[in-house]
């Protein structure tokens, strides 16, 4: 996971994203408020977060954070556009764990905001990333799709040894959530995409249980 994250990181850099990073423990604020998903949303479900019982910040609960956007909200927070950046790390979701699930599981989130960013940078960016990661002549797909941080949003597939699989999903950046941290959404446009990085690299290390990752178990390690 640490070679797949370090390889991404090259290949984005080399499209001109920083790296960006925060913390792990986050405020209602940044994991959903800021995100465009509102009180009722079904993600914000205690079944479906790490909340913690005893802690809360202002008014609002604190919680593993459920996704790595949060790290975007916090970068657009502090800094004007242009922003073209990516955010690594893991992720905190109660998931049962099987063979394709886990409590615990690493994200690359990318956002890219300027005047004129249209979904065609966005598709261009994910096409470059996938094939620079598992080969030429990979094929991408891009589904419609909803999510409450992006319009219009897309799930993301590749097409590997005859079957699609998806990625994660992207989108260009709702206007709700542009205003919410202080931009115009006149002046400038924005996409996002969010990819599972244990996919990515099952996928290219022929890995067939997410748990061995977390096992650290020598004789998986030691064969990479
Ligand atoms: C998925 C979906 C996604 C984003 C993440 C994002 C971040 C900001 C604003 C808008 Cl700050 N969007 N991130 C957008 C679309 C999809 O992740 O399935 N991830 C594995």
């Amino acid at each position: 996971l640490t070679r797949t994250m370090d390889e991404f990181k090259d290949i984005v850099g080399r499209l001109g994203f920083g790296v960006a990073t925060g913390p792990e423990l986050e405020d209602d604020q940044h994991n959903f408020v800021a995100l465009n998903i509102p009180p009722v949303h079904p993600a914000r479900d205690p079944l479906d977060n790490f909340y913690l019982a005893t802690a809360n910040v202002g008014s609002g609960p604190v919680l593993m954070r459920s996704q790595t956007s949060t790290v975007q909200i916090r970068v657009m927070e502090s800094t004007s556009p242009p922003i073209r950046i990516v955010s690594l790390g893991r992720c905190y979701r109660p998931d049962t764990i099987d063979a394709t699930h886990h409590c615990m599981f690493h994200q690359m989130e990318g956002l890219m905001v300027d005047a004129d960013v249209t979904l065609a940078d966005l598709k261009t960016v994910l096409k470059l990333l996938a094939t620079a990661f598992l080969g030429e002549g990979v094929s991408v797909r891009f589904r419609p799709s909803f999510f409450p941080f992006t319009e219009p949003s897309v799930e993301v597939d590749v097409l590997w040894k005859d079957r699609w699989l998806e990625l994660g999903g992207a989108g260009m950046v709702d206007p709700n959530v542009l205003t919410a941290v202080g931009y115009d959404p006149e002046q400038v446009t924005g996409f996002a995409f969010g990819l599972g990085i244990e996919r990515f690299c099952m996928m290219r290390y022929q890995v067939s249980d997410i748990r061995r990752f977390f096992e650290n178990d020598v004789r998986f390690l030691s064969q990479f």
